[in-house]
């Protein structure tokens, strides 16, 4: 007994000698590459983000969970593989909330523990209740608030799908009630030009996926009718956002915090405001990586100016890898020149090749990193554990399961990471262990011509026979030699390890 209070007391003092509540912001890119930042060997100067890595840890083993935004979203927030998950694909505008409301994600955590919390930017994890239809004009909830984020302000999936409007806090903002909203991903609602009826009306020239109703000049997947005062204008995106967070940063000198700043920088529209329209040489998908530099940029000298920059920990990272012909013609392909967006990896967003998952992470505490390049295995699965072991609480016991607490990993003062990693693509899994890459046989639907993808026929059924594709990054890095038949013990610990974590 007596010895049990010792150490229960020990125990007490480590964990306040060592937990500290610095501010945490998750600044998290949409479709951004292995390659795209300057500091990982891009085209596009960032100089800002290329800053944050010098200053931090930059990853060269980063993971998000999955090659698409809403399954990747859904792990960094909850701790959990979004496979686990059957809702956690790629979500209409409409969908409902996918993440369990008893299930605390890392906002929840963080609020339950002191922190103030918000989401500013793409949300894409459903909006309302499976039971009842949202009402876009009412009360939307349950949303980012009903999990954690005291604050948010966003949109409902992406800006290439309907309703183009901003959420503040469960509301449409800027909603006129005599023009209400309905949005439908079955069938046309109300009377506005669509991209299919009315091409001449369109900045961007759209596939017909994406060539439903036009909001300011570009047509969306789904359509929308009513809310033309909320409707919003893809090149304030970036400025509307980073104004947002700006705003709850200034407004929370005095406690800790959590932000979650999700750009929709790279995603598709590529609209940017006029003062970056050109500004790079790559066309509107190089421009697009210039705002988002320039935004972290600003959040970085917002982190000075009210002087907690040394206790802020940041975290910049991507939801998936790239893609360069996403639905709309913006020569993103044309212009890209000898940039490489998905750095020596075979394949981007879709994929199971490295390209879809690894992607740039970099994990910054001014003062507090040991700067450096990292090549452990980490991924976004992880924040959540190591930000509990960060701020010394125990985790929630139904949350944060795949996750491993990495902090002194993610700080540069260990360079062991995980031993392996799950990648999943469209609901399918590989796995990468040490430096061997395994992609289990079966019958899938593969994205063809890796990044570029032209209507009608971006996607091949193909069968990975038995007993699967396995390569050796270090020797291989473009997954091109199959070495499965030579190292079938390998094979098969590969198997065993998908039997495990992911079983059928
Ligand atoms: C795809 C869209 C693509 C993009 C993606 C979501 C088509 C043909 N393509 O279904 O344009 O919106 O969904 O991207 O509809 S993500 O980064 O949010 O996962
Ligand atoms: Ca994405």
């Amino acid at each position: 007994m007596k010895f049990k209070f010792i150490l229960s007391a020990l125990t007490a003092v480590t964990f306040s000698a060592v937990a500290e509540k610095p501010n945490i912001v998750f600044i998290y890119g949409d479709d951004i590459g292995y390659g795209d930042f300057s500091c990982y060997g891009g085209e596009v100067d960032t100089a800002a983000i290329d800053t944050l890595a010098e200053e931090g840890v930059r990853f060269t083993g980063g993971y998000c969970t999955a090659a698409t935004c809403t399954p990747s979203r859904y792990s960094m927030l909850t701790g959990e593989y979004a496979f686990r998950n059957k809702a956690a694909k790629i979500l209409p505008g409409n969908a409902p909330l996918i993440i369990d409301p008893s299930r605390p994600t890392i906002a929840q955590f963080l609020a339950d523990n002191g922190y103030k919390t918000m989401l500013s930017g793409k949300w894409h994890l459903g909006l309302g209740s499976p039971d009842k239809p949202l009402d876009w004009n009412g009360e939307i909830a349950p949303g980012p608030r009903e999990v954690g984020f005291q604050e948010s302000f966003h949109m409902a999936a992406t800006a290439d799908r309907v309703p183009s409007v901003f959420i503040k806090n469960g509301r449409v903002v800027g909603l006129d009630p005599s023009d209400p909203i309905e949005v439908n991903y079955q069938k046309p609602v109300g009377n506005d030009p669509t991209g299919i009826t009315h091409p001449h009306l369109l900045k961007l020239q759209a596939d017909e996926q994406h060539g439903k109703t036009i909001v300011n000049g570009v047509s969306r997947i789904g359509w929308m009718s009513g809310g033309n005062s909320a409707r919003f204008k893809d090149e304030d995106m970036a400025d509307t956002y980073l104004r947002k967070a700006q705003a709850f940063i200034r407004e929370n000198k005095e406690n800790p915090f959590f932000l979650y700043y999700a750009l929709n920088e790279n995603h598709v529209p590529r609209v940017v405001h006029p003062r970056f329209q050109g500004s790079t040489s790559l066309g509107a998908r190089g421009d697009a990586l210039a705002v988002f530099d320039w935004c972290v940029g600003r959040i970085v000298q917002t982190l000075k100016e009210t002087g907690q920059y040394e206790n802020t920990l940041i975290v910049v990272t991507s939801d998936n890898g790239p893609v360069l012909f996403d639905g709309y013609w913006e020569a993103g392909i044309e212009r890209q020149g000898t940039h490489d967006a998905s750095g020596p990896w075979r394949g981007g967003k879709y994929s199971r090749w490295e390209g879809g998952t690894r992607i740039p992470f970099i994990v910054t505490w001014p003062g507090k990193s040991k700067p450096g390049i990292s090549d452990a295995i980490v991924s976004q699965v992880d924040l959540y554990a190591s930000i509990a072991e960060l701020i010394g609480k125990p985790m929630p016991k139904n949350a944060g399961q795949d996750g491993q607490p990495l902090l002194s990993t993610f700080l540069g003062e260990k360079l062991e990471g995980r031993e392996y990693v799950i990648q999943e693509a469209l609901t399918q899994i590989a796995v990468r262990k040490g430096n061997w890459k395994y992609i289990p046989p079966g019958s899938v639907t593969e994205r063809l011509g890796i990044m570029t993808w032209k209507a009608g026929s971006g996607w091949k059924e193909t069968t990975v026979p038995e007993p699967g594709l396995l390569f050796h990054l270090t020797e291989d890095p473009a997954e091109e030699h199959n070495l499965a038949e030579i190292y079938p013990n390998r094979v098969k610990e590969m198997k065993a390890i998908i039997a495990e974590v992911a079983p059928e």
